[in-house]
């Protein structure tokens, strides 16, 4: 049986530049990513989104849009990975190293996608964009998408198709 779990993964966008962090460590170290994680029990979504936000890079946010919803499963787990996909335009602070996360501004035509998950040049567009999306990869190991879907969608309520 597959079964789901949720995740929450926040950008960070500022004029002309994003804020990424390079994970120090677990899942995904060694690329730059948004910030985010699981989503603890007794907390909303978007409540998990705003203190991972917090906890790995000191920002603090009033409201974050949901922008896009990605549904990852790996060869070989029988777990998805249920990412829901903010993204914020204005934040109060100014990020902070922590023991997860380096922080680091890129301009929008510098994103170092060579560095990041294979899929985060399929969807940063749209997202870059304001424009929402669903999707779903299906990722042999770290590195190899097997297969994807992608698409806009006017809103992102109601359940996951794939
Ligand atoms: P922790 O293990 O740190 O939560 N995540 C992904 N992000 C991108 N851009 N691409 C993927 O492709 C991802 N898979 C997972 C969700 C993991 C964090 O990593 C994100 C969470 O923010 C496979 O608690």
């Amino acid at each position: 049986m597959v079964t789901s779990k949720l995740f929450t993964l926040v950008m960070v966008v500022k004029q002309q530049q994003i804020l990424l962090g390079m994970k120090k460590r677990g899942f995904g170290a060694g690329r730059w990513n948004g910030f985010g994680g699981k989503v603890q029990p007794g907390e909303t979504i978007e409540e998990g989104a705003k203190r991972e936000l917090f906890e790995e890079s000191s920002l603090t946010v009033q409201s974050l849009e949901k922008i896009g919803q990605i549904t990852f499963e790996f060869v070989g787990e029988t777990e998805v990975m249920d990412v829901h996909i903010f993204r914020t335009d204005s934040h109060q602070g100014e990020p902070v190293e922590s023991e997860e996360m380096c922080p680091q501004w890129f301009d929008l035509d510098k994103i170092p996608f060579n560095k990041m998950w294979p899929d985060d040049i399929l969807w940063f567009p749209l997202m870059l964009q304001k424009k929402k999306f669903k999707g779903y990869f299906k990722f042999e190991g770290c590195s190899h998408i097997l297969d994807y879907t992608l698409q806009e969608v006017d809103n992102l309520a109601g359940g996951k198709e794939f």
